[in-house]
């Protein structure tokens, strides 16, 4: 339930007022689309006896994914960051990988594990995704891959970056992990690069509580990975090559399929919160609700704002420590780019990402998807307006409580 209206700073709950939320407002709660199928599916599955390494319901959701996005393989892993380092073990890539420092650090972690380096790239400034420029410029002989992200569920430059790649000779990977059930034209995310990396973690559009599922049309490649999921046994006692334990269990393919088979509940839903937000929160001073291209069926899983201090009254992080007393947690991710988080910030010398700074230091990221309802959205929007009205007696509060 919220509590609305506020217009005195001591009606805001960090100063003593009521919370607007009574329950905790999470960035993109897991989304639960069809508990009984769910459920019965484990059923089934416990009394099958038979709960991974390969069993039924991970190769029905393989099979199931890959005829939804249009792709010839579909591999399932136990989640996206092992999914990618598989890709690019089998890819045998070398040496330097250029990406984006704005994204999940995950992939800047995994490619120094297994002793690549990350090129960080700048972004756009319009839609955050990788900007080609900054990429051709970073190119060079010494570059192994290049794995943009399709960052939050809208793709970049699709056919900028085939032709960089192709010009390298060095594979294209796309961390699409944001990306599930989004169109590029009449053609799915999936589809593109040498490989795409989704994740099915609990707080994705499209989850299977945790998992990773890589897209290809590389009969070797999906081979590869295949067998190195599972410590590279191609047989019972025979192993073809060096492995890890990258498996999907059969508990976390059924959460997937019951929710696969229920994709149209979760768009509709998502769709909801995202088109309740642009319309509350149009209007509002220094707030910019990040727009989507015209081109692209994102599936809006993630509601972006970025705030102009300037503008709005308030800093950032302000809006964010109010927020969070009324029990809204607003999240900034991918601040502070992983270019500045331990161990990639020892770089030396530090990139040069001035988007990737400005972006990061005014992205405000709020609750949405499917398991939000719209009215809740909606009392996010009125929230954030009433903030920024009293935005000049917040902010002399905020300087009173440091003085
Ligand atoms: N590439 C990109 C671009 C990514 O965003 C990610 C993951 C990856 C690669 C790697 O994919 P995986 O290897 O994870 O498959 C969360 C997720 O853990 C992470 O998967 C995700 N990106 C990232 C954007 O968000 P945290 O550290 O922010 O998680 P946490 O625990 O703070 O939860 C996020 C929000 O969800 C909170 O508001 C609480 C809420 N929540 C979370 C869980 C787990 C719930 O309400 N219920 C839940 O069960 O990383």
């Amino acid at each position: 339930m919220s509590q609305l209206q506020k217009e005195r700073f001591s009606d805001f709950a960090l100063w003593g007022g009521e919370p607007a939320f009574s329950h905790p407002q999470h960035v993109n709660r897991p989304f639960i689309a069809n508990r009984e199928r769910f459920e019965a599916r484990i059923r089934d599955a416990l009394d099958r006896g038979w709960l991974t390494n390969g069993g039924p319901l991970v190769c029905e959701l393989e099979q199931r994914l890959a005829d939804y996005l249009g792709t010839k393989h579909c591999v399932l892993t136990a989640n996206a960051t092992l999914g990618l380092e598989l890709v690019l073990q089998a890819l045998k890539v070398e040496g330097e990988v250029i990406m984006p420092s704005f994204t999940f650090v995950s992939t800047a972690h995994t490619l120094t594990k297994l002793g690549l380096t990350p090129v960080f790239a700048d972004i756009r400034r319009n839609d955050h995704n990788l900007d080609l420029a900054a990429c051709e410029a970073l190119a060079s002989e010494r570059t192994g891959a290049i794995i943009p992200t399709h960052i939050w569920g809208q793709p970049g430059d699709l056919e900028g970056f085939a032709k960089l790649s192709e010009q390298l000779g060095c594979p294209l990977i796309y961390d699409a992990a944001h990306a599930f059930d989004t169109q590029r034209g009449d053609r799915w995310l999936g589809q593109f690069g040498r490989a795409e990396v989704f994740s099915l973690h609990a707080t994705k559009y499209f989850h299977a509580v945790e998992g990773g599922a890589i897209t290809t049309s590389d009969d070797d490649l999906a081979a590869q990975i295949q067998l190195t999921r599972n410590f590279g046994f191609e047989d019972y006692d025979r192993v073809a090559s060096l492995g890890t334990n990258a498996k999907m269990s059969e508990l976390h393919a059924a959460m997937g399929l019951s929710n696969l088979e229920n994709i149209e509940l979760i768009r509709d839903r998502a769709h909801k919160v995202h088109s309740t937000y642009s319309a509350g929160l149009n209007g509002i001073a220094g707030l910019r609700f990040l727009s989507l291209d015209v081109d692209c069926h994102s599936n809006r899983q993630y509601c972006v704002t970025e705030i102009d201090p300037d503008v709005f009254g308030l800093q950032r992080d302000q809006v964010i420590t109010l927020l969070h007393a009324e029990n809204v947690f607003a999240r900034r991710y991918f601040y502070p780019g992983s270019h500045n988080l331990k161990p990639h910030c020892y770089t030396s010398p530090p990139p040069n990402l001035p988007v990737t700074e400005e972006v990061g230091a005014s992205i405000l990221v709020l609750p949405g998807g499917a398991a939000m309802e719209a009215d809740q959205a909606s009392n996010i929007a009125s929230l954030l307006g009433e903030i920024q009205r009293s935005a000049d007696q917040l902010r002399q509060r905020f300087a009173a409580s440091l003085s």
